[in-house]
């Protein structure tokens, strides 16, 4: 495989967990998953950044995206079914890794929205790729490429949500 085609399905096999990442922000909201529970630390849980409507919409979006992915490009999954499950296990994933980060953001005392460096742009994609290694794998290279551009990504998505009015904070 050349590079240019290497690097397009890193980013074909990623798509829904960016999409499950992503659209809790305009899907998201009503009761936290932590239903307003603290910590013995006496801080939030997770905090009201973390909505079951979010958890549940961004893995509904996130599995849809890998439906449409296969009908454009079957060969590259070889069943709908394995589509299905790779593109729910990113988004569950993603998501999961999501909220691993806001736990352990309330334990820093960081409140909610407020920017962590790395666990905000890495941890739902670490997560998301330890989920789906069962199913489907990316090479080690693809893997390093990803965990490189994901960040600006990342930022440039939150920075585009801001600009669009869905979020307070262009992070
Ligand atoms: N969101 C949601 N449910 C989720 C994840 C996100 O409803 N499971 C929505 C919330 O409105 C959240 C927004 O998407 O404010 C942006 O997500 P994120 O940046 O992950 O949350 P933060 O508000 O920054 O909270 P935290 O500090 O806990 O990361
Ligand atoms: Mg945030
Ligand atoms: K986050």
């Amino acid at each position: 495989m050349g590079w240019p085609s290497s690097v397009f399905w890193a980013f074909w096999y990623i798509l829904p967990a960016y999409f499950a990442n992503a659209s809790p922000v305009l899907v998201g909201g009503g009761r936290p998953i932590d239903g307003g529970r603290v910590w013995r630390d006496g801080r939030r849980l997770l905090g009201d950044g973390k909505t079951r409507r979010g958890f549940i919409g961004g893995v509904l979006i996130g599995t849809l995206v890998g439906v449409v992915q296969y009908f454009i490009t079957p060969g590259f999954y070889g069943s709908l079914e394995t589509a299905v499950k790779l593109a729910f296990l990113l988004s569950f994933g993603a998501l999961v890794g999501d909220l691993v980060g806001s736990f352990i953001k309330r334990r820093a005392n960081l409140p909610r929205g407020y920017p962590a460096v790395g666990l905000d742009q890495l941890g739902f994609l670490i997560s998301a790729l330890a989920f789906a290694y069962p199913v489907k794998t990316l090479s080690s290279g693809q893997i390093i490429f990803l965990l490189v551009v994901s960040p600006f990504i990342h930022w440039g998505a939150n920075y585009f949500a801001y600009k669009m009015g869905w979020k307070s904070v262009p992070w």
